[in-house]
């Protein structure tokens, strides 16, 4: 039965680099559409980003999605996490290569500080690979706490973040 929660718009974050990252994220943009209650309105292009943090694993594709939602925060992020796990997604240790990470990065102008849900994402507004695809589809977005996306994407370093061709 739907929910009659008012709908909220929120944005993801799509990751992968294993097993056909590409092939991943575009399965997953399907999955993200099934969702219930919940649909993408805006989707960036696929980009092929050196990874950061840990160094030595294969290159990223990422993307961002703007989804328009009936679905509670947490909610939301249970049906991230179902996704991420029918993609076989293995926890070994915090940065590891995976076969899909999907990050809740914001859920309107939202403050969330709970366990295992912490929204905006605390880690987004430093990354070039989530400010460059969110400014493709939301330069303008306030990102609670920190300013505007096209403010923040202009000092980060963005080298390594690089637009894949649509095929
Ligand atoms: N995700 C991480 C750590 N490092 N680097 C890139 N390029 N792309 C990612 O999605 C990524 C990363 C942790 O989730
Ligand atoms: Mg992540
Ligand atoms: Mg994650």
């Amino acid at each position: 039965m739907p929910d009659r929660r008012a709908l909220a718009i929120a944005f993801v974050a799509l990751g992968a680099n294993l097993e056909n990252p590409a092939e991943q994220i575009r399965q997953a943009l399907q999955e993200l559409n099934r969702i219930r209650d919940t649909r993408i309105v805006a989707q960036s292009s696929l980009y092929c980003t050196a990874p950061v943090g840990y160094l030595d694993q294969p290159d990223f594709v990422n993307a961002v999605v703007q989804l328009e939602t009936g679905l509670a925060p947490r909610a939301l992020l249970d049906a991230l996490f179902a996704i991420e796990c029918s993609h076989r997604r293995q926890r070994s240790q915090p940065n590891a290569p995976r076969t899909l990470d999907l990050d809740l990065l914001l859920y309107g102008s939202l403050t969330i500080e709970e366990l295992g849900l912490q929204v905006p994402h605390p880690r987004m507004h430093e990354r070039g690979f989530v400010l460059v695809p969110l400014a493709e589809i939301a330069a303008d977005t306030f990102v609670p706490g920190q300013g505007r996306v096209r403010d923040l994407l202009a000092r980060v370093d963005c080298s390594g973040v690089e637009r894949m061709n649509a095929d």
